[in-house]
């Protein structure tokens, strides 16, 4: 079975943990996209929702399906995001930032009840750290940030150079505006020291590592949808 239709499998999956009446946070992503289209097809049926979006892109997508996006400050909390990840490790940590709308998604997933991760099974891996660490960096002054960072992984034994993120040749900018490096740290040891260094380290904004915020993880494979708790 491919990885696709994992994640079509898995975006389906998702559908049923949505009730009428619920205020759901849209996730962004190819997976995040599957789950979006379906949703958009139980509104299109009658299911009464209040929707909010993780992402310039995923707002695109759904106003294109016909889906109403709210901005999250007239929303306030929400029962429910569904989102995707780049890594799912043990205890449910997660690396996520490989589309670039980590800051927003964190911020959606800060203020949902439950959070809910799909993703295929190639994403489900014993240690984090394989795929590159996305920190999303203010961009003024953002080489001393980036010696900053040097700094604080050297701490974590990760000796690794991070890497200006591009598209089409010029620096990719989010939606809020900032800067992605990406650090092929190769494994994460400690992804709660990791994580709480960085968010102290004057000029990043966020990073993609996500921890304690996950419910569950919706895992497509050969075998059918899998719960990991
Ligand atoms: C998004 O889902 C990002 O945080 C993460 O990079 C992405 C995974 O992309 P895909 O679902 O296309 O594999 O939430």
């Amino acid at each position: 079975m491919s990885a696709e239709t994992q994640k079509e499998q898995s975006g389906l999956a998702a559908i049923a943990y949505v009730k009428d009446g619920m205020k759901v946070g849209l996730g962004t992503g190819s997976t995040a996209a599957h789950f979006v289209k379906a949703l958009a097809a139980k509104v299109r049926a009658g299911m009464k929702l209040t929707l909010v979006s993780t992402s310039v892109q995923t707002t695109n997508l759904a106003q294109s399906l016909g889906l109403t996006i709210l901005d999250i400050n007239d929303v306030g909390s929400l029962d429910l995001c569904v989102d995707g990840a780049d890594e799912i490790g043990p205890g449910l940590a997660l690396i996520k930032g490989g589309g670039g709308a980590l800051l927003r998604e964190k911020l959606i997933w800060e203020q949902a009840k439950t959070c809910i991760v799909i993703a295929d099974a190639a994403k489900h891996v014993k240690t984090l750290g394989a795929f590159a660490l996305p920190i999303e960096v203010e961009p003024f002054a953002y080489k001393g940030t980036i010696n900053r960072i040097c700094d604080v992984l050297a701490e974590f034994e990760i000796q690794k150079v991070p890497t200006l993120r591009k598209k089409d040749g010029q620096p990719f900018i989010t939606d809020g505006a900032n800067l992605i490096f990406d650090v092929p740290c190769g494994q994460i040891s400690d992804p709660t020291g990791l994580a709480s260094a960085l968010k102290v380290t004057t000029g990043v904004v966020d990073h993609g590592l996500f921890l304690d915020l996950a419910e569950f993880a919706l895992l497509g494979t050969d075998d059918g949808v899998k719960v990991l708790e």
